[in-house]
């Protein structure tokens, strides 16, 4: 495990080679049980009626894709409660916080399933606590598998944008100043991901603090 960390701009903090090898096929494995458990995949349905092209799970709370707020219910797919955040889960994405020089106690984490052809439009992460955004509390994101092509814009959709490849085991700590800037994910990169993982496509977390 390294903790080597660039600072893409501030608050932007990647950590590549966060985790093993052995770590991502604990957590790529962790990641198809919760996928294939109860309350697991679904495809959300946005509010101009379109289709996330990534299988998504949410722990601890459930993101509404159509209200853009946190639910106790998955009250836009199946109406199950989400399964409850791993208390490992949410200490690992608060040692990596740390390790970037930020601060996050999540309640929420956002587990998405990129198939080959998977991507995620341009978005703002905005939905969680007014507090937390002011505060810049970060976003930790975790990636397994196939590297993606992250995009990086500013603070308005037009703003010149940066790419950052994030492959299998990277962190990214998104918080402080830009904790509110635009990004997605414009395409993965199919079979880059480490065989041993035996997983087709990338896993996505993510562990956010103040859904509420
Ligand atoms: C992804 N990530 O990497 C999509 N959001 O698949 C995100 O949308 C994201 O990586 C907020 C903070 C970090 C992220
Ligand atoms: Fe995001």
């Amino acid at each position: 495990m390294s903790t080597h960390r660039i600072e893409v701009c501030p608050g932007a903090v990647h950590l590549p080679g966060y985790l093993s090898l052995d770590e991502q096929c604990v957590l790529a494995t962790r990641c198809l049980a919760i996928g294939t458990g109860p309350a697991g995949w679904y495809v959300p349905t946005v509010r101009g009626g379109g289709k996330m092209r990534v299988h998504m799970v949410c722990l601890g709370s459930h993101w509404n894709a159509r209200t853009y707020r946190y639910e106790a219910t998955r009250r836009d797919y199946d109406g199950l409660p989400p399964a409850p955040l791993p208390a490992d889960l949410a200490a690992l994405a608060s040692k990596m916080a740390t390790d970037a020089g930020m601060c996050l106690s999540p309640d929420v984490c956002i587990l998405n399933h990129y198939g080959p052809d998977g991507k995620m439009g341009l978005h703002q992460d905005k939905d969680e606590h007014p507090d937390t955004l002011d505060a810049g509390v970060p976003i930790v994101s975790v990636s397994i598998g196939d590297t993606a092509k992250f995009i990086l814009g500013g603070l308005a959709r037009k703003e010149p944008k940066t790419m950052v490849l994030l492959a299998s085991g990277d962190g990214f700590v998104f918080g402080g100043q830009s904790r509110l800037r635009y990004h997605g994910v414009a395409a993965l990169l199919p079979g880059t991901g480490p065989p041993e993982l035996e997983l087709n496509g990338r896993y996505n977390l993510t562990f956010r603090q103040g859904a509420v």
